[in-house]
């Protein structure tokens, strides 16, 4: 073979190797969180990342605003379009808010899940619950009362007051309060806006206010810390008992000095995980988001969309100082 010949052959290759690189751009993911900064998110972000590698070919971008509200979500929304993401995945801070942004990404062929905390269903194809919501409003209940035998006085210590998940759970646990737990006297929600000052000061608020609380009930990983942090420094423990849903790494030293019996929570890496596997099957045409179809997310299983095109994953855990040391490890 000619000299010339051959390095014609070699420009050949190179110019369908560079071709192939350049058709291989990953499916960008944008994984949008309620806020920043908070230790559940950023579990789920693991969660993420490795659904990205496992894949293979996908980017995902963590973001969040600063402050868990729906304007700061917007804002990433729209500059998430003007990037040209394949999808979104969001956990939404208001069910409505978000809806035009995201059906703008719809229009221009980005595929939109929410996940954790949803959006109304015109703004998204898919809704990921991690558990079943009549489920968690019970456990929140359940966690309290099981400590009160004789009943008593309890509040709720919740996330932003339009936040659909803890909305959600709450209204699930309202409707089972008057007959499967008659002692318990919810007297009071709140919100702490899953952040840290406003959720103490408002845990600070309820104790002020209810001198006979028994329990303070945060169904929110943020408000949950808050509130223990406050029974502990005010010396209330073994008064007041902190439950609802806490994340074992950050809530460990408070089951171990006794502000709190139990609580409870689902795995967030999974959750992020499989976020991430529904919205790569999604935007890949792998799978479609109809009433019906079963959608595979890896090592996590599969899910079947219900007729609002919404899935449940597990069952949430319920940590307690027999177990909370193992779990604390993972996240
Ligand atoms: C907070 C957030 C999140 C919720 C958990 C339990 O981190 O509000 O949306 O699912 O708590």
């Amino acid at each position: 073979m000619s000299i010339l010949k051959k390095l014609m052959m070699t420009a050949a290759i190179s110019v369908a190797m560079f071709a192939t690189a350049a058709n291989a751009e990953p499916i960008k993911i944008g994984l949008v969180v309620k806020s920043l900064g908070n230790g559940f998110f950023d579990a789920a972000n693991k969660g993420a990342q490795e659904a990205a590698k496992e894949l293979g070919d996908v980017e995902v971008i963590y973001t969040g605003p600063t402050s868990a509200t729906a304007e700061g979500q917007i804002e990433i929304i729209n500059s998430l379009v003007a990037q040209q993401v394949n999808a979104i995945a969001i956990s939404a801070n208001d069910p409505d808010a978000l809806v035009p942004a995201l059906k703008k990404a719809m229009d221009r062929g980005i595929t939109v899940i929410s996940w954790d905390s949803g959006v109304a269903q015109e703004g998204r194809q898919v809704h990921l619950n991690p558990s079943d919501t009549n489920l968690i409003g019970e456990t929140i209940i359940k966690l309290a009362a099981d400590y009160l035998p004789e009943g008593g006085d309890v509040a709720i210590l919740s996330a932003s007051s339009t936040a659909t998940n803890q909305n959600a759970w709450i209204e699930a646990a309202k409707k089972v309060l008057p007959e499967k737990f008659p002692k318990i006297n919810l007297v009071a929600t709140v919100y702490g806006d899953d952040d840290s000052v406003k959720s103490t000061n408002e845990a600070k608020g309820l104790i002020s206010s209810y001198p006979n609380l028994k329990a303070i009930i945060a169904p929110t990983t943020v408000g949950v810390v808050a509130a223990a942090q406050v029974v502990t420094d005010q010396n209330l423990i073994g008064k007041i008992n902190v439950t609802g849903l806490a994340l074992p790494s950050e809530f460990k030293k408070f089951i171990d000095n006794g502000s709190s019996q139990a609580v409870a929570l689902w795995n967030p890496i999974d959750l992020g995980y499989s976020a991430v596997q529904i919205s790569y099957q999604l935007a890949t045409k792998k799978a479609e988001a109809k009433p019906g179809a079963t959608i595979s997310i890896g090592r996590v299983g599969s899910i079947t969309l219900d007729d609002t095109n919404s899935a449940a994953m597990a069952a949430p855990f319920q940590f307690d100082k027999t177990n909370i040391e193992e779990f604390s490890k993972i996240y």
